[in-house]
């Protein structure tokens, strides 16, 4: 059959061996992205190879761009599935139905291109290519993003090239791709047509190594065409091949200092970006530059919204830029090598990069890994192929500290030979792979999603584990999974990171929401495209929305992780001091400017520079701050320090904010309600104060000129995806048993309105049908007049065997009152173990800005710590003053509305009702949509509680 490369288990034929990329030289080279013909068929041999003739009329063909995905160009539909193979397990055959992209690119040579030999160079084509130029068949591929190169210089002619592509979806390659993400079929990176002129550049391997105690770089470039390299700035000019040692600056994350050289070939000069650095594990840490290196990292995915895994330059300097400008300083490749331009921006911002290879066969995990290809010889070739191809293209580049097998393969001896052979080829850098417990073939020992509990066990060397793996720095390849709202403990993971020096920290699952511009849904997710298999919207599991906002899980992270901690230190007398840590790994903090300021009533009063000493990495300083400037009483009060970039970098301006921190001075007085007001009953209405009840039921109608309604206790909250957690996570789930239990659809039984000289007190019991659990609620509310203080007195009955989602009141203003001002935590959302980015403060929105956008709609936008809220409309407001403080969520739908809601563009907002809730705890969020679920000190048990709120109308004067 002439398809029958298709699933054919070995890589490819026709193309050249692998070798460094780079990304430009003087050598000519003609872009061969833009638009290209295309004809889809059902299956691979649907059409017979005669379109690759030249003359073949294409006329009638469709159009799609390169570097681009035809599933997003109107061709088909994409298909989002976790592990799960979309087509029969049996390895290496695929379906028939094979969707088969043909491909014609047109093309002319520059008038100056030159004679002599040339390349024609693919970065990325999903899944299996085959290849002719001007109708000879160049040969096939298969490894999607990996780069693959074929000699084509005796088939060019100066015009009318023709280069045809046909591009099968499913191919044995198939089932070694099987990461979880969309299937993205086509020719989705850079095509390229490179001039190699006689004397040119073959492979090189830069090797660049720094030796702390001397502060000295050896540099040697290794190259198959024998040359000179020079590096003007060092004054190097040596011959390939040829070893040299000067005085350097060292590369690190922190301070990504290249020099820029140059390989001089007799046919071609190739710039080179060298960073001097040596990686090694050394009394069982990782070191870079002889120092331990604590990752504070994300996964990343390649993803665009409209294009898939096809990202424009511009795109992978924002993901480079916005990880720095979050504290970011490592990303882990997962699970692929990326477009390899991210890499450059890796090397020039500084980030440390774990580079892995596209190899996931996680679907075997269904029939117990059986016939899984990393354990089949047949297989090995197509595995070194992989792992040659990413460690030869990426072997320059000095931000890549780390060689990742691949993920979620299983074990077997091909992960053995790809080890093997990247150990052969570079044996400067380390080898990662999670799968490998024994830690046969790595370098760390690795984990996905430990709970904290491990993680302090495995700090303290107390994990046990076989002998390999028990003297060896450990780190999280994944956790912290940001699916929905969340991830809760990033913070208490970072200190079982700062404690322990085993423990080298991790990366967060993961950088971007891989939802997908959609006129239906806002961004869809798996099954919305009527996918047979697929993983509901667990593809949208990122620290970034897929527009690229910065999630408050992104906002979290960036405080947990702050490389300089603020807090509270020692006080001098009347002058309260700040203790600042150095948290860097290499850095002291003079690129920093430090800043103080005092805020009275949310108020800057005051603000000043902080002079804070150099101070090494690790160490840490007290500084004391002024004396506290006179300000109001009662209204609270707090001093807020600030670290900012003290010049422009690459990736963030002078004034960038680093890290903060706040040592609150005085809290606001509580509100007085001495409660001298009488109850009256009226007509239908008992009176008190400014408020008006239901004489029958109790329930609040009234607080000034504003109606209110539905004033009662809530519970229940639109679960979260880590609510409902992932099957396999051992925790009890508790999503799908909140709604077991009924927490959806709690009844208010009425048992008492009672009319008291000072108070109206309503006594109720909250409980679901079909369960004996209930919370016995006594309402109790008293005024002087003007204020209506509100305490709500809870009781649970019956064993409550699940914590609650949150106990508060909820209560339903006019659509009208959409503004909003608070003092207290933000400016947005929190949760209890999602809470470390609130900063104490005045903060103005309104309702509508308040909504966090999941692509999954669920529980978000609460803001903590809130001391006193107002709610206003264009007339009137209303404020509420907690006591203690609270947790305020506002939205103009319905809990309800919110929870049956599948996609953003679900929700309808009210045109009647503006819903408040005022909770007095929440429960934590956790991580267990693919980690562990919410710590004990975050889990909101069934308990007595007592909370007061105070109601103020206020006029509009
Ligand atoms: C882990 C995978 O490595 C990653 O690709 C992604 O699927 C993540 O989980 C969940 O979003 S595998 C998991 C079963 C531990």
């Amino acid at each position: 059959m002439s398809h029958s490369y298709v699933d054919d288990v070995r890589p490819g034929s026709g193309s050249l061996p692998p070798r460094a990329r780079y990304a430009t030289s003087d050598a000519a080279a003609l872009s061969l992205n833009g638009s290209w013909r295309f004809r889809l068929s059902a299956t691979a041999d649907a059409e017979d190879d005669s379109f690759a003739a030249p003359g073949h009329d294409s006329s009638g063909w469709d159009e799609v761009r390169v570097p681009g995905h035809w599933v997003l160009q109107g061709h088909g539909a994409p298909v989002y599935t976790n592990h799960l193979y979309p087509f029969p397990v049996d390895p290496p055959r695929v379906p028939t139905e094979n969707p088969t992209g043909d491909h014609l690119r047109y093309f002319d040579l520059p008038g100056d291109w030159g004679g002599g030999d040339a390349l024609l160079r693919f970065d990325g084509v999903e899944s299996c290519a085959r290849v002719w130029l001007n109708g000879r068949e160049l040969g096939e591929f298969k490894g999607s993003r990996l780069p693959h190169e074929f000699a084509v210089g005796h088939l060019l002619r100066a015009e009318g090239n023709v280069l045809a592509v046909r591009v099968h979806q499913w191919s044995s390659g198939s089932y070694l791709e099987d990461q979880d993400q969309w299937w993205l079929p086509g020719i989705f990176r850079d095509v390229t047509l490179l001039h190699r002129p006689a004397g040119c550049a073959g492979d090189f391997f830069v090797h660049a190594s720094y030796d702390h105690h001397r502060a000295e770089g050896t540099l040697r470039v290794d190259s198959e065409r024998a040359g000179r390299v020079t590096v003007p700035e060092l004054g190097i000019d040596v011959a390939t091949g040829e070893q040299v040692t000067v005085p350097v600056r060292p590369w690190t994350a922190e301070t990504p200092r290249l020099y820029d050289g140059t390989l001089v070939l007799p046919g071609e000069r190739v710039p080179l970006r060298i960073g001097f650095r040596t990686v090694a594990v050394e009394d069982g840490v990782i070191k870079v530059n002889g120092e331990r290196i604590l990752f504070r990292g994300v996964n990343r995915h390649e993803f665009h919204p409209d294009t898939g895994r096809a990202l424009d330059a511009g795109t992978m300097r924002r993901d480079a830029e916005l990880m720095k400008r979050h504290n970011i300083n490592a990303v882990r490749t997962s699970h692929y090598p990326p477009h390899p331009d991210f890499l450059d921006l890796c090397d020039e911002l500084g980030l440390w990069v774990i580079d892995e290879c596209d190899l996931e066969t996680h679907g075997f995990v269904e029939q117990d890994w059986h016939d899984n290809p990393v354990d089949d010889d047949r297989w090995t070739p197509a595995l070194i192929d992989r792992a040659a191809r990413m460690v030869e293209r990426d072997k320059n580049h000095p931000s890549v500290i780390i060689w990742s097998l691949g993920n979620e393969a299983g074990t077997g001896r091909g992960l053995t030979a790809m080890a093997e052979w990247i150990r052969a080829r570079d044996p400067e850098r380390l080898i990662h792979y999670e799968g490998d417990p024994g830690c046969r073939d790595t370098d760390m020992y690795s984990r996905m999603y430990p709970p904290h509990d491990e993680v302090d066990r495995i700090g303290r060397g107390l994990d046990g584990g076989p002998a390999a793996r028990r003297g060896l720095p450990f780190i999280l390849c994944e956790y912290g999974h940001a699916m929905g709202n969340g991830p809760g403990g990033l913070a208490d993971y970072q200190r079982l990171f700062e404690a322990h020096p085993r423990n080298q920290g991790g990366f967060i699952w993961e950088w971007i929401d891989h939802g997908l511009t959609d006129a239906r849904f806002g961004f869809a997710y798996g099954g919305d495209f009527g996918e047979e298999l697929h993983d509901g919207n667990f593809v949208c599991d990122g620290l970034l929305f897929p527009d690229r906002t910065p999630s408050p899980g992104l906002i979290e992270y960036k405080k947990v992780i702050e490389p300089v901690r603020i807090e509270a230190g020692a006080a001098d007398g009347a002058a309260a001091g700040v203790r600042i840590t150095n948290l860097y790994d290499f850095s002291d903090l003079s690129h920093l400017a430090f800043e103080w300021s005092f805020q009275s009533g949310g108020e800057t009063v005051a603000h000043g520079p902080l002079t804070v000493p150099p101070t090494a990495a690790g160490a840490w300083a007290e500084v004391r701050l002024p004396e506290p400037p006179v300000s109001e009483k009662g209204v609270g009060s707090v001093w807020t320090v600030r670290a900012l970039l003290a010049e422009d970098t690459p990736w963030g301006r002078l004034g960038h904010e680093v890290a903060w921190g706040q040592l609150e001075a005085a809290r606001p007085a509580p509100v007085q309600v001495p409660g001298h007001d009488r109850p009256a009953r009226g007509q239908g209405l008992i009176t008190l104060g400014p408020a008006s009840f239901d004489v029958r039921t109790g329930e609040l109608r009234t607080i000034g000129p504003v109606a209110v309604a539905g004033a009662r206790l809530n519970v229940w909250r639109a679960p979260t995806d880590n609510d409902n957690g992932a099957p396999w996570q051992p925790d009890p789930r508790n999503g799908p048993l909140w709604r077991a239990l009924g927490l959806h659809r709690v009844r208010h039984r009425l048992d008492a309105v009672e009319v008291t000289d000072d108070a109206v007190t309503v006594r109720t019991r909250v409980a679901p049908a079909g369960r004996d659990v209930g919370l016995l609620t006594d309402y109790r509310w008293t005024s002087d007049g003007v204020r209506l203080r509100l305490t709500v007195s809870v009781v649970p009955q019956g064993r409550w065997r699940l914590p609650l989602p949150r106990l508060g009141i909820r209560l339903g203003l006019p659509a009208s009152y959409g503004g909003v001002r608070w003092y207290g935590g933000g400016p947005g959302e929190a949760y209890p173990d999602s809470r470390s980015a609130a900063r104490l403060g005045l903060w103005h929105t309104d309702v509508d800005a308040m909504q966090t956008p999941y692509v999954r709609p669920q529980e978000n936008g609460a803001r903590a710590d809130v001391r006193w809220a107002e709610l206003t409309s264009p007339q009137a407001g209303l404020r509420i003053d907690g006591d203690p403080a609270f947790w305020l969520t506002a939205r103009r739908w319905t809990t309800g509305q919110l929870d049956a809601a599948e996609h953003l563009t679900d929700l309808v907002p009210s045109a009647e009702t503006v819903w408040v809730e005022l909770d007095h705890l929440q429960h934590g969020l956790g991580s267990q949509s693919c980690g562990p679920g919410v710590l004990p000190e975050y889990r909101l048990d069934a308990r007595p509680a007592e909370f007061s709120f105070v109601f103020t109308p206020l006029d509009g004067a």
